[in-house]
């Protein structure tokens, strides 16, 4: 059974690099099956759907999720609230963090022990931590 993976990431929330993005669900595709290719995508990009439909299909991708891989270098409520509800699910969370001089990264997720904060500086770092949450979680 090929390993499902919710990447999460900002969309209406803070305006993300979506370059680094894509370089970490390429990476994601080749260990499993990403529920949530299209957090790629530029905001006109994304489906006219409801946001209870939006809500009620990504709850749905997270509960058959068997890991979580969010980027949260660019603040967003949707990806905070994701996290929040895999850790409370006990599913493995990885995020993934590029450090900047003039923001910090949430106490509530760098301070969480549940969830494994790496720091990254290049699109390779956060790929070789992919690499090593992945075969820390399939073990
Ligand atoms: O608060 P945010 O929008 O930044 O939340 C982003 C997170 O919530 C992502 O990790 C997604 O899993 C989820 N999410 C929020 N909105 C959407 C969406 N449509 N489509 C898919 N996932 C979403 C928004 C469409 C709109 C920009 C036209």
């Amino acid at each position: 059974m090929r390993l499902q993976i919710y990447f999460a990431g900002s969309i209406r929330g803070t305006a993300p690099d979506r370059d680094t993005y894509g370089a970490l669900i390429d990476e994601l595709t080749r260990h499993g099956t990403v529920l949530t290719e299209h957090v790629r995508l530029e905001q006109d990009q994304h489906d006219r759907l409801p946001d209870s439909e939006i809500h009620a299909r990504q709850m749905r991708w997270l509960r058959a999720a068997d890991v979580v891989v969010a980027e949260v270098t660019a603040p967003s409520l949707g990806v905070g609230y994701e996290i929040a509800w895999a850790e409370a699910s006990d599913k493995p969370v990885l995020c993934l963090y590029k450090p900047s001089s003039d923001r910090s990264l949430s106490a509530m997720i760098d301070g969480s022990p549940n969830v494994t904060v790496v720091r990254y500086e290049s699109a390779d770092e956060a790929i070789d931590a992919v690499r090593g949450f992945l075969s820390a979680a399939m073990t």
